[in-house]
């Protein structure tokens, strides 16, 4: 029925929006929880988010934003310390049910589910904070319609490094023509194409909406939803006025066929 055989999703920004009031709050409880003054504002975090991986993005502030910091011997242990903290407020905030999955995802999933298309994530949070993303969506099986979950610190390199898409490729034993990929910045568009995922659709946000994303075969500003058309930033949108599957096998077809 369709030309693809998976669908692999990005989830900070592409699933949800968790950045600026999940991840960046967060962050900000455990520093306060250890006493430290620092407060990542939506504009810094902003910056911040150049830095994919939480702990990278601690070192990044520690070394290039923060005065002189007396750093402790084992700086390692700190921030892993404090990002096992931030995590756990994270994922306090997702129980919470404060951060819902974007406009027309869970109906997406659902089609694909349905007509039997294997779906597979690929993102540098942790696999728990996925899971329990997923789990919070109100679909409470929604995680069980993953096949693979290729997250964090499975691989030596994270976005825009492509080896969380590669090893999500591995996962399902597909090669990357055979798939479409979801993304929603830069360093995922980099991480994609660098495994090969031509068949790109990019659903911007506010964080990442001024970013270059010519390298990809569509661009959009979400998913939308039958009641809700879609704006269309980059490449055309053929088969209907919002992401189902027929606007993606249609990009797929473009993409390898053209
Ligand atoms: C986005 C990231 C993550 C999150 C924070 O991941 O770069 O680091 O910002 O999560 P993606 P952690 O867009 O690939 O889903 O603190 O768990 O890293
Ligand atoms: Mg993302």
């Amino acid at each position: 029925m369709y030309g693809f055989d998976a669908l692999l999703l990005d989830v900070d920004g592409t699933l949800a929006d968790t950045e600026r009031d999940g991840h960046r709050c967060a962050f900000n409880a455990a520093f306060a929880e250890v006493g430290l003054d620092w407060d990542w504002s939506e504009a810094l975090y902003g910056e911040l988010l150049s830095v994919t991986g939480g702990k990278e993005r601690i070192r990044h502030y520690i070394e290039h934003w923060r005065p002189p910091f007396e750093a402790p011997d084992d700086l390692d242990g700190f921030i892993a310390d404090l990002h096992r903290r931030k995590t756990r407020h994270y994922l306090e905030f997702l129980g919470q049910g404060r951060i819902p999955l974007r406009e027309g995802v869970t109906r997406l999933l659902r089609q694909a589910r349905d007509a039997g298309i294997r779906l597979a994530i690929a993102t540098t949070t942790t696999p728990e904070n996925v899971s329990t993303l997923l789990a919070c969506s109100g679909d409470t099986d929604i995680g069980d319609w993953f096949e693979v979950i290729a997250a964090g610190d499975m691989v030596p390199a994270k976005k825009p490094a492509p080896d969380i898409f590669r090893l999500a490729l591995d996962k399902l034993q597909l090669p990357a023509h055979a798939c479409v990929a979801v993304e929603d910045s830069a360093h995922g568009v980099r991480s994609a194409l660098g495994a090969d995922l031509q068949a790109l659709l990019v659903t911007v946000n506010a964080y990442t909406q001024d970013q270059d994303f010519s390298a990809a075969a569509l661009v959009t500003d979400g998913l939308g939803g039958p009641a809700s058309p879609v704006k269309v930033l980059q490449g055309t949108l053929e088969g209907s006025d919002h992401i189902d599957l027929a606007a993606l096998d249609a990009m797929h077809r473009r993409v390898y066929l053209a």
